[in-house]
């Protein structure tokens, strides 16, 4: 600790010049930059802005430079358990393989490209191809269905898309190609001029001449070396498309210097990664933390880790445990999602408890996505840390880039269910709703004071979006705000997070917001008049989704509502995709109400967890409906 308190103390004596020292350290530059911080134009800042680098070159080739050319970089382990690897140089020469392929097809600096595609070796290639050339890529999680990931390709104006024949996840082959023909056929997607398809299964899959293309057959032709494309450090690396409180999904924009320091600085002090580490980060490349902790944090530092194919599931619920030991894993990063069902699984079933599997590699433990609840933080440490390890509870999002609060492990007393302290250099702190600092002990508002260098840039062809979203007027614009509620402990000043102050659900540690399923559910024009979504705690899966639904028709009942019910869970999985499918569903006459108009979510919150409504009603146009609603299921 008194290492932290020295990095920190180093941060707020010259705050640029502590980030300038560590960006100097971790990333190899081109031309190095002179200035550390611009924030002439904030809340649009601008980190080591007329540095030059690849971020590539600094994953790739550094290490090979280094001496670490037959160095293990991925441990590829399929859905049915084969193991590939690929060492540094093969992920070099891949990577340049397809880089030279993109540039065949015209992509160039600047350009997007989407990637739908599962965990795989090519899956992280395929990223660092593009941020070899400079083209910025935007990963579409293999779940989201065809008007999903139209919706992205179209706002990103992507000229290719990056996909495989299928995708293999529990012993089921899933479609892909499939899904990205449905995708385009539903128009706006014309900026793609190529889909490029690895060959997974094998299955038979549609092929357009001109447009599609073999990517074994593409890469055959090419060499296996490519020269960067030295970019300047603000340059966008990727979007991510993630759920905020209103409107269609938001495509978060990364800056290639200030990102790739801070992906690869908190996986060396976060997970205090070593050379001879095993790392396994379980998350996809579809969501930030694989992109943070699979392909650039832990491959800038040549650090060693496993990719994973398959769910945690399959073929029993022992399969992480099996595989942590087998690869002899040092370093485990997952989610509470995970942990909360592997634990009903243990407790269901001896034989995938894991007390049957050797996890004495192990030494630090993770956790991301949504607070862990202490009883799963306890199971977590006792029977997969062998009460010895560490747990760091990190919370970060998709708009921060990398960790922004966290235990350093080793160093940090750790307590369960607080993520404890800022990671240095990280200025977070709780306000009240007009700014002003709240003392600990009192809950309050997440925000950040000062600007960080992997912090989102914009919101992709939104500014004003961004603006509103994050540094919004009440807090004079000067503030980020990250959405989250959160409180200090009075004592040691650790930090809680109390859950999503807007209306963002946490589902699995998925983002959903509200909006976006109730946009789903009444785009059913044929049924659905009216629909509202709010979440309610759920014991594995954090939050459920709950639906109250007024329909086209009288209100069903019975057979007849489940029929319904079932229909609609299908129509969201398929306009947004399977995780969006709300848990419950409920139907009504009518909805709650204030005489303006305006849908009461609080008392549909408390009639979804089964709550006695005990608010205030009396601004309610229709109180009935209450008692209705309260009946139904
Ligand atoms: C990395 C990631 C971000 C939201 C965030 C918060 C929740 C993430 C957490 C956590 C408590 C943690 N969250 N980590 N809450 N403790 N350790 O998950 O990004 O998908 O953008 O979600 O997740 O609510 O605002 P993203």
């Amino acid at each position: 600790m008194a290492a932290y308190d020295k990095l920190v103390a180093e941060a707020a004596a010259d705050y640029q010049g502590y980030w300038g020292r560590l960006a100097r350290e971790l990333v190899s530059w081109k031309k190095p930059f002179t200035k550390v911080l611009n924030d002439s134009d904030a809340p649009f800042f601008k980190w080591f802005e007329d540095g030059t680098l690849n971020v590539s070159y600094n994953c790739l080739d550094r290490n090979v430079e280094r001496g670490l050319g037959d160095k293990t970089a991925i441990i590829f382990e399929a859905d049915d358990g084969k193991v590939t690897t690929a060492s540094y140089r093969q992920l070099l020469a891949q990577t340049c393989r397809l880089a030279n392929g993109l540039r065949s097809l015209g992509v160039k600096k600047g350009d997007r490209v989407v990637i739908y595609i599962s965990m795989s070796i090519e899956g992280v290639a395929a990223m660092q191809a593009c941020a070899r050339i400079g083209a910025t890529h935007s990963v579409v999680f293999g779940g989201f269905s065809a008007q999903s990931l139209r919706d992205r390709i179209a706002d990103t104006g992507a000229v290719a898309v990056i996909t495989a024949d299928q995708q293999v996840r529990g012993g089921k082959q899933l479609p892909l190609k499939a899904i990205v023909d449905e995708a385009l056929a539903l128009g706006g997607c014309e900026s793609v001029r190529h889909v490029l398809v690895a060959k997974r299964t094998g299955a038979d899959v549609g092929f357009q001449a001109g447009r599609d293309v073999w990517l074994n057959e593409l890469l055959a032709g090419q060499a296996d070396t490519c020269e960067p494309e030295w970019v300047e450090a603000e340059h966008p690396l990727f979007l991510l498309y993630t759920s905020g409180s209103t409107g269609k999904p938001k495509g978060v924009q990364h800056a290639s210097g200030g990102y790739l320091l801070h992906a690869a600085l908190t996986t060396k002090w976060t997970f205090d990664l070593k050379d001879d580490d095993i790392f396994w980060c379980t998350a996809d490349i579809g969501w930030v933390t694989g992109h943070s902790y699979i392909t650039y944090g832990p491959l800038a530092l040549g650090g060693t880790e496993i990719v994973f194919e398959g769910v945690p599931t399959y073929p029993d619920a022992g399969r992480f445990w099996q595989m942590i030991q087998k690869h002899k894993v040092s370093v485990f990063y997952t989610a509470p999602t995970a942990i909360r069902s592997l634990i009903k699984a243990a407790e269901g079933n001896e034989a995938v408890h894991p007390k049957k599997y050797d996890l004495s590699s192990l030494r630090i433990l993770g956790s991301v996505g949504e607070p862990i609840n202490p009883a799963a933080w306890e199971w977590y440490h006792q029977h997969i840390g062998g009460g010895r390890c560490p747990i760091v509870d990190t919370f970060w999002q998709t708009e921060t880039g990398g960790h922004m609060i966290t235990p350093l492990p080793g160093a940090t007393p750790l307590v369960p269910g607080s993520c404890t302290l800022p990671f240095p250099g990280i200025q977070a702190a709780i306000v009240d709703e007009t700014g002003k600092d709240v003392p600990n002990g009192q809950g309050g508002i997440l925000v950040v004071k000062q600007p960080w260098p992997s912090m989102i840039r914009t919101i992709w062809g939104d500014p004003e979006r961004f603006k509103k979203s994050y540094y919004p007027e009440d807090f004079k614009g000067k503030y980020y705000l990250a959405g989250d509620g959160a409180i200090r402990d009075e004592k040691t000043g650790y930090f809680t997070i109390t859950g999503r102050i807007d209306d963002v659900l946490n589902v699995s540690g998925h983002r959903m917001g509200t909006m976006e399923i109730e946009s789903a559910l009444v785009s059913h024009t044929e049924l659905v008049a009216e629909a509202a979504v709010v979440g309610r705690p759920d014991d594995t899966t954090g939050e459920a989704i709950c639906a109250f639904v007024v329909l086209k028709r009288p209100r069903p009942t019975g057979e007849e509502a489940k029929k319904i019910a079932a229909e609609l869970r299908n129509w969201v999985g398929k306009e947004i995709g399977p995780i969006a499918k709300p848990k419950d569903i409920r139907f009504g006459d009518n909805l709650p109400k204030t005489r303006s108009g305006k849908i009461m979510r609080r008392l549909l919150r408390s009639i979804a967890k089964g709550e006695a409504i005990t608010q205030d009603t009396s601004t309610l146009e229709n109180p009935a409906i209450l008692e209705q609603l309260a009946q139904t299921n």
